[in-house]
Formats: C-alpha cells, sequence, structure tokens
C-alpha cells in the first residue's frame, strides 16, 4: 500500500500560506480519516455498574434539588470519548435519572429523541404529549423529537430510569435544542397508545383511511415484552439468538428514526455471539448475571448494569446462570445507519474465547 505524504515533508512556507487561508492538504491526513478495513475507534468497551451508580444518584437527590436539577441525571460517559461530552458511544446518550416522590420534572420538548427505560421503583409516570404513562420496572417510553413531555412521581421511594437520547448525532449536526412549556393538559385516557395497539397484527382500522402515524405507541410495558420473548424462544433453534425488535406497529420499522431498541433474552447458561457490525451499541441489564466479551476486554454484568459495545466491536455474551433467564435491554445506532446507507454486517466471527 502506497505511503502518503507527510505533513514535515511540506515546506513550512507552504504550509503556514495554507494555515493563513483555511486550506489543509488532505494526503497527510487521508488514512487516519479513511483508515483500511476497520474504523479507527475512541469508544472504550465500557461495563457502568448500578451498585456503584444507585449510591452516587441518592446522593445527588440530597445534594441537588429537582428545581435546580430539572433533569436529576448522571451521564454514563465513555472515557475514550472523552468525559465532557457525554457519549456512551459516538452516537448514544444514556443517563441514569433520579425522580423522588412527589417531585415534578418540568415539561420541554427538544430536537433530540429520547427513551427511557424503568430501572427501579414505582409510581413514576411521564406525560407525552397530553398522554400520562405510567413507568414500572422494564417498560420502554417514547419521547420522540418535538413531542412534550413532563415526569412526575405519585409513589414511594426513588424512582430511577435509563435516558437514551441521540443527542450526540444531533448535537454534532448544530440541531440541538429545547423549549419549555406550561405543564400539560393531560387527556383523561392514560396509557391509550398501549390500549390502541396491544397486539400486533392487529391494528385500529382507522389506521387504514390515513397516512402511517410516526409514533403511534408511546408505552411498550415490559410484562408484554417478556412474555413475547418467551413465546419467541418456544420456537427459536438453541443457536439463534432471541431477540425482539421495539417497532412502529403501524409500519413496521424501527419506532425512532436515529436509534433502534430490542430486547434480548439469554436462556440458562446460553452464550451468543452476535455478527460484528457497524452500529454501536449500548446493553442494559434487566435481569441477570453474565460475562460479556467486547473485542476480547471481559466484563462482568450483573441486574441494571450498563455496557458499552463499539462499532465493528467482536461480541460474545455469556448467561453465567445454569438455571435463570438473564434478559438485556440495546440501543443501537443501525436505525441510522441504515437509512443512510452504510449499515453492515460482517460474516466472520472474530470474537475471543470466553473460555
Ligand atoms: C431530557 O429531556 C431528559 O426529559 C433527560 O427526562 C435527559 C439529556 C439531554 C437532553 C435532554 C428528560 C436529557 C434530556
Amino acid at each position: 500500500m502506497a505511503e502518503l505524504g507527510r505533513l514535515d515533508e511540506l515546506p513550512i512556507e507552504f504550509r503556514n500560506g495554507l494555515t493563513a487561508q483555511n486550506l489543509v492538504p488532505l494526503w497527510p491526513s487521508l488514512r487516519a480519516a479513511l483508515p483500511y478495513e476497520i474504523p479507527s475507534r475512541r469508544t472504550r468497551p465500557m461495563v457502568w455498574r448500578y451498585a456503584d451508580i444507585r449510591p452516587r444518584l441518592l446522593e445527588a437527590g440530597e445534594l441537588t434539588p429537582i428545581e435546580k436539577a430539572e433533569r436529576r441525571v448522571l451521564v454514563l460517559a465513555n472515557p475514550g470519548l472523552g468525559l465532557e461530552n457525554m457519549q456512551a458511544t459516538p452516537s448514544i446518550y444514556i443517563g441514569m435519572q433520579l425522580i423522588l416522590p412527589r417531585e415534578t420534572a418540568p415539561n420541554h420538548r427538544h430536537s433530540p429523541s429520547a427513551v427511557r427505560f424503568v430501572v427501579e421503583g414505582e409510581g413514576g409516570f411521564t406525560v407525552v404529549d397530553g398522554e400520562k404513562l405510567p413507568m414500572e420496572r422494564g417498560d420502554l417510553i417514547l419521547t420522540p423529537s418535538g413531542l412534550w413531555h413532563e415526569h412526575g412521581h405519585e409513589g414511594e421511594g426513588p424512582v430511577v430510569w435509563l435516558d437514551a437520547l441521540d443527542l450526540p448525532v444531533v448535537y454534532s449536526l448544530e440541531a440541538s435544542y429545547c423549549l419549555e412549556g406550561d405543564p400539560q393538559a393531560v387527556r383523561n385516557q392514560p396509557d391509550a397508545s398501549q390500549t390502541r395497539y396491544r397486539r400486533a397484527g392487529l391494528l385500529p382500522y382507522s389506521a387504514l383511511n390515513r397516512p402511517r402515524a410516526d409514533y403511534p405507541l408511546r408505552r411498550f410495558p415490559w410484562r408484554e415484552t417478556q412474555a413475547a420473548l418467551h413465546d419467541l424462544a418456544g420456537v427459536t433453534d438453541a443457536n439463534e439468538i432471541v431477540q425482539l425488535a421495539y417497532v412502529n406497529p403501524e409500519t413496521g420499522h424501527e419506532c425512532l428514526p436515529i436509534l433502534g431498541f430490542s430486547a434480548i433474552m439469554l436462556r440458562p447458561g446460553e452464550t451468543i455471539r452476535p455478527p460484528r457490525r457497524s452500529a454501536s451499541a449500548v446493553l442494559h441489564v434487566v435481569e441477570g448475571d453474565g460475562q460479556a466479551a467486547i473485542d476480547g476486554a471481559k466484563l462482568d454484568w450483573s441486574d441494571q448494569d450498563t455496557l458499552a459495545i463499539p462499532t465493528h466491536a467482536s461480541v460474545e455474551i455469556v448467561n453465567r446462570s445454569a438455571t435463570k433467564t438473564a434478559y438485556l435491554f440495546q440501543v443501537d445506532d443501525a436505525p441510522m445507519q441504515r437509512k443512510l446507507g452504510f449499515y453492515e454486517e460482517f460474516a466472520d466471527r472474530r470474537s475471543g474465547s470466553m473460555r
């Protein structure tokens, strides 16, 4: 392969002249921008343990009243990407948000899209576009780009959820902003979207007479997801991954435009080796104990831990329990990559052996 010219081979006068005119020669940087075969990646394989996060969040609850925080969140920042940039992976923002009884997180809307995945506690709720959505452990709640949303807590004890946003993408496009609003008028139809779209394959008839809705279903209850995973496992071979995508029930496509969401079930003792792919991902452990090998880095995981998977990484995930099922919630940027035409899965299995 040809050796490209270096910057220091160019006369200093030429370089200074270019700099003064805001010009840059491509060839010294070409290989860094377009490396051979595999992208250069600063994202580190990571695990954030809930046992570490939880006491810090509760401390934040004592230190900072909700009025001073708006959203009381600790961000899971990948050190390879610079902590100040608040990226779990290049495209995915992840935070853990704490709300205490009777607190409210005020109404706003913004250009990035967000989802909440409930980690702990009962009595939390989010109002999205006038619809009040209960938050139970494991539920996925969508707050798509531009929709008003606010949170509250009517129960006892702390409520914690994981926020996943496409913020790094929207921010890098200099398109991230938010508007504040008065509290929403809540319609007397709590969780109506979940009722309307209760069963796959059955749509409200009126949906056939209008254009497909962008975000018809706003809450995916864990109870339903878990039952569907077990049903799917019953018709899935031992060497296939039991995985369900959260989709728009009217289109069958991913439920948000940039980030995708799925649920994975690991049968007792099961090891999965998903293909290497161009998407980055975050895995959140709903329940279970195991180990992940991500580009050879061995990371133990347990209930409510969260892992980061760089693009193009080799991945092997083991459920260490011989008797208990494990459940993972996955966030990835495959929807954006598919739309932009560069999503790829690679046939090789380069993952390091866990044994
Ligand atoms: C946001 O709107 C929420 O509504 C949480 O709960 C975290 C992080 C960055 C930007 C917007 C929320 C956020 C956020």
